[in-house]
């Protein structure tokens, strides 16, 4: 595989951008090889500036789940084009937004936009504090919430009841929140227990300290109602990004009324941003959003393609639905000590040869991989076929 203009762009990029990248995992470093820079992308496949082909299963790290460059989704922004690409003012396409997430998410009353999932926890954290007049924060080991510092934080283990019931025990009465990925998504796919989840917001309302479901990954990927919609678990308030913004950037957090109303200009929790709610990733989110909605068949056929990658591959994988692992381990990975127990040397080889057979895997073992509704079955089997020549057991 030719990768000149890659190498090329990745030691110009070098000189200006720290390690050559907008994001770290992007210099596969875990991989060991120059990442290749992609060109454009087209439904399931992405390619690069040497125009070498890929079937993309890293799909922009979960927003894609349409596949790339969706046509309502193209047409929409074209003609959004035509009226201008931010305003920093009100606009309809907010309230529909609002309107969309707040019937589809029943736990969700209010939502405020915001530019990236880490914004999305780091304010809904902060609303949290002011919400409960309290300052500490449980979060979970392998649990991702973004790169803000998390202050005042506990770190409990993932799917460890026992734990959480002894840090409770410790200092209940001080925690504003507990924030979890309901199926981790950053450590490999991990999905918490049914009786983990149902505790922690059993535990949390004993305390009254508010539960933050962070869905920035499983929001409309892991079902149209996201995570809380498989468990049946309504969550304080929950935060978003990825799907909801078609593409675009985006990230949004919303939950209660009582508690979102905290929110300035309704009351003192100060929040606010230049380019929230921008009507370029409104109207990518909401096309994308209301296609889900209306063809709730996607979810079905997600699943049915996910399945058959799964029994095709005859190795230790975590799936919900279109997020899944394959995991370079004996063991089942039910948490951070025995995801951390993963062959990352033997992973490296893996997306490393898989990668020259034209199958775009992410490039390290701690993050998910997703199936797209572009993804064919022919996709599939072809990821099958590379797979059975590129395949070692831990
Ligand atoms: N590591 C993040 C996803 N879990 C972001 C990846 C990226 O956009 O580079």
């Amino acid at each position: 595989m030719n990768l000149e203009k890659s190498d090329q762009l990745f030691s110009e990029a070098q000189k200006y951008i720290p390690g050559g990248v907008n994001s770290p995992v992007r210099a596969f470093k875990d991989i060991g090889i120059n990442p290749p820079f992609i060109a454009r992308a087209e439904g399931s496949r992405v390619y690069d500036e040497d125009g070498n082909e890929y079937i993309d299963f890293v799909s922009s790290w979960g927003p894609m789940i349409l596949g790339h460059n969706h046509p309502k989704i193209k047409e929409a922004l074209q003609s959004q084009l035509e009226l201008g690409t931010s305003y920093g003012a009100p606009t309809d396409l907010e309230v529909k937004m609002a309107g969309l997430i707040t019937e589809i998410v029943p736990s969700v009353e209010m939502i405020r936009m915001v530019n990236s999932g880490t914004e999305a926890t780091m304010s809904s954290l902060r609303l949290a504090k002011a919400y409960t007049k309290r300052e500490k924060v449980i979060k979970f080991a392998g649990n991702y919430h973004g790169h803000h510092v998390i202050e005042n934080t506990t770190v409990a283990n993932y799917n460890d009841i026992e734990d959480i019931e002894r840090v409770f025990q410790k200092s209940g009465e001080q925690i504003a929140a507990v924030i979890i990925e309901p199926i981790a998504g950053n450590m490999g796919v991990v999905p918490a227990r049914q009786d983990f989840l149902e505790k922690l917001r059993e535990i949390t309302q004993k305390y009254s300290a508010l539960l933050i479901f962070d869905e920035v990954m499983t929001g409309f990927r892991v079902a149209l109602g996201g995570a809380q919609s498989i468990y049946n678990i309504k969550p304080d308030l929950t935060c978003f990004g990825k799907i909801i913004g078609g593409g675009l950037p985006v990230g949004a957090y919303g939950g209660k009324r009582e508690i979102m109303e905290m929110l300035a200009p309704l009351g003192p929790v100060y929040q606010a941003g230049t380019l929230s709610g921008n009507p370029l990733a409104m109207t990518a989110g909401l096309t994308a959003l209301k296609f889900l909605k209306e063809n709730p068949d996607i979810y079905t056929n997600l699943e049915q393609k996910a399945k058959r990658l799964q029994s095709g591959l005859d190795a230790n994988i975590n799936r919900v639905g279109s997020m899944m692992s394959i995991f370079f381990s004996d063991e089942p990975v039910f948490d951070y000590e025995s995801a951390k127990k993963c062959s990352t040397k033997l992973y490296a080889k893996y997306c490393k040869s898989m990668l020259k057979k034209g199958i775009y895997l992410p490039p390290s073992q701690f993050e998910a991989f997703f199936i797209s509704y572009a993804h064919t079955d022919e996709d599939i089997e072809l990821f099958l076929q590379k797979n059975r020549e590129s395949y070692e057991k831990k």
